[in-house]
């Protein structure tokens, strides 16, 4: 079956068995105070306020029985796939590795390490730890994705100048489509937000697409029957 949403810079058609819903690194590290976003001087009130805008997407998507894939920033405890660049750049209050109020900064297993329990991953949903900004780089994504026959991609998360951003362009060498949900992407800071929607659909899509929550959900059919949201 094959959707189509309006989307900038013109329609989005997908094939929904070919589709995943990748959400980008919805962890309380960037989301809530004492992580790793705040330790780097952001106010994380921003990014909180599009979890129900993401859990309403993830629940239609689930409905309609198609892949999901979340992804984690973070790194091993003993730092060792944490490049000393990432580590020791800029004055953060915290660095990656120390301990805050939610456990190590950015680390495996840590609390702060983990999604949001709003947006916390299901049985047969994938989850993709990576060590750096892009999804794809230094981690199973694409042979995950292979092995489903995924061609397009819907994105949502934080931040999207970021790793959102990183992860579309990183997809978009590798030949995927992929539209952002603008209501389910949030940065600290909103110009950047505005800057990257903007710049991933101008000339022609020439990153991707990027539409609404409503308009994506209006395209979906009725979810499959049996399912329980
Ligand atoms: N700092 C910032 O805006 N983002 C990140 O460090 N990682 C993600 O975007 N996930």
């Amino acid at each position: 079956m094959t959707i189509t949403v309006q989307a900038q810079p013109f329609d989005f058609s997908f094939p929904l068995a070919h589709t995943a819903l990748v959400i980008i690194d919805m962890q309380r590290d960037f989301v809530e105070p004492g992580g790793f976003g705040a330790s780097l001087g952001n106010d994380v009130c921003l990014l909180q306020a599009i979890i129900p805008t993401v859990q309403r997407v993830l629940a239609a998507w689930r409905a309609q029985g198609g892949l999901v894939v979340h992804t984690r920033e973070g790194h091993l405890p003993d730092l060792s796939d944490c490049p000393a660049a990432k580590r020791l750049r800029g004055a953060p209050s915290l660095r990656i590795g120390d301990v805050g109020p939610m456990g190590r900064i950015l680390i495996q297993g840590e609390p702060g390490h983990a999604i949001v329990p709003e947006l916390a991953p299901i049985a047969g949903e994938v989850v993709i730890d990576k060590p750096g900004k892009g999804a794809f780089y230094a981690t199973p994504l694409q042979a995950a994705l292979d092995a489903h026959a995924i061609s397009h991609l819907i994105v949502m998360g934080v931040t999207t100048e970021v790793c959102v951003q990183t992860t579309l362009r990183e997809a978009n060498d590798r030949g995927y489509d992929a539209l952002v949900v603008e209501d389910g992407t949030e940065s600290y800071f909103p110009e950047f937000k505005a800057a990257t929607l903007a710049m991933v659909c101008a000339q022609g899509a020439i990153v991707g697409w990027t539409a609404p929550s409503a308009a994506l959900l209006s395209a979906l059919p009725p979810p499959v029957s049996g399912f329980a949201p």
